[in-house]
């Protein structure tokens, strides 16, 4: 396992993989092209230049989070063989600059809800926070815009404004389409991919919806041991592989984690570690990594990673915000910071007692 860290970039981000470097283990970043939209070709130049400027810190870039893929080829409408081979295209290019791990994430319309960004906790730090019975009682408009209001203006990685301002015409487009017919199109579009991920080892790691369960009637297929096993068959390939995040699936408690971390051996190919509070059906907060901070046993994931012999990148997922800092709702330096250290500190103890 090596530790990373989550980095937005110059432009968008509050940290600076100057800091970065200074969080004890981590020797990477995960990071993105977030000037660049669904769909289009990434350019050689701007994928050299992010790796320099990473580089330049002393430090590399262990993945990229995400590529993010094209309601065409989710929906497949008439443009998505077009879009894949968009697709294909940036893979090639990333693979000639040596990046080998892609997360991506197969939720239509939109990346993650929350109903809280910024949900005070007694401890005075503020958490992300998801209530089904707040985001059941607006419709999609509003939510975006309960969203919008609460990010003070950072960006919110995956809410694209651009897609955004798209969302009625995206939503039309998923008219009739089942979570039958989403796995068919993730397994077309993955059969299509995987020759140029074999050809330059990329390992594709595909994101768990976030949260469990599908929100505005909208399908979602990656919630569960089961869906998981199911995409893993969809494109038998050692580059097909998963993005095991706990925060994401354990947002459904009946999700048990170590379990399918280990059913998963070899196919997990990055991991992001976080903990939530359970505080009622579909309601939790995002709390600190710690165990006892939350109800995910951060120890038992740790330990079932370690056991599967995972070797790839691991980082920690949202924070809560601390000591006043401001940034990126979940991504701020501290709190996270803090999670690596914590996490680090459970490796540590789990390889001495072998
Ligand atoms: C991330 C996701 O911040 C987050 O919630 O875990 O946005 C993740 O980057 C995407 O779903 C992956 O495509
Ligand atoms: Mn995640």
């Amino acid at each position: 396992m090596k530790m990373t860290f989550r980095w937005f970039g110059d432009k968008f981000d509050t940290i600076t993989p100057e800091q970065i470097r200074q969080i004890p283990a981590v020797v990477g970043v995960i990071t993105t092209l977030y000037d660049t939209m669904p769909g289009e070709v990434w350019e050689t130049a701007a994928i050299r230049a992010l790796k320099e400027r990473v580089e330049r810190a002393g430090l590399e870039i262990s993945g990229i989070e995400s590529v993010n893929i094209h309601d065409a080829i989710k929906a497949a409408s008439s443009e998505r063989d077009m879009y894949i081979e968009n697709y294909i295209k940036t893979l090639e290019r990333l693979g000639e600059q040596g990046i080998d791990l892609v997360c991506y994430n197969f939720m239509p319309v939109f990346d993650w809800t929350r109903s809280d960004l910024a949900k005070p906790r007694s401890d005075g730090s503020t958490v992300l926070s998801y209530d089904a019975e707040i985001i059941e009682s607006m419709d999609f408009e509003q939510m975006l815009e309960s969203i919008g209001s609460k990010s003070e203006g950072y960006l919110l990685p995956g809410w694209e404004p651009e897609r955004m301002a798209r969302n009625k015409e995206l939503f039309e487009i998923y008219k009739g389409i089942d979570e039958h017919k989403l796995k068919e199109n993730l397994g077309y579009f993955l059969r299509a991919i995987m020759p140029v991920c074999e050809k330059y080892n990329i390992k594709m790691a595909i994101h768990p919806d976030d949260p469990a369960w599908s929100v505005f009637g909208l399908p979602r297929i990656v919630k569960d041991a089961e869906d998981l096993q199911e995409l893993i068959n969809l494109a038998p390939s050692p580059c097909n592989g998963i993005t095991l995040c706990t925060g994401s699936l354990g947002s459904n408690p009946e999700n048990d984690i170590p379990a399918i971390i280990r059913s998963l051996k070899g196919k997990i190919h990055f991991a992001h570690t976080r903990n939530v509070k359970y505080l009622g059906y579909r309601k939790f907060d995002e709390s600190a990594h710690l165990s006892d901070d939350g109800s995910l046993d951060m120890y038992e994931i740790i330990k079932a990673l370690y056991d599967i012999g995972f070797d790839g990148p691991v980082r920690p997922d949202h924070g809560r915000m601390v000591w006043g800092e401001k940034s990126m709702p979940g991504y701020g330096l501290y709190d996270r910071a803090m999670g690596i250290c914590y996490l680090s500190g459970l490796l540590e103890a789990i390889r001495k007692q072998k």
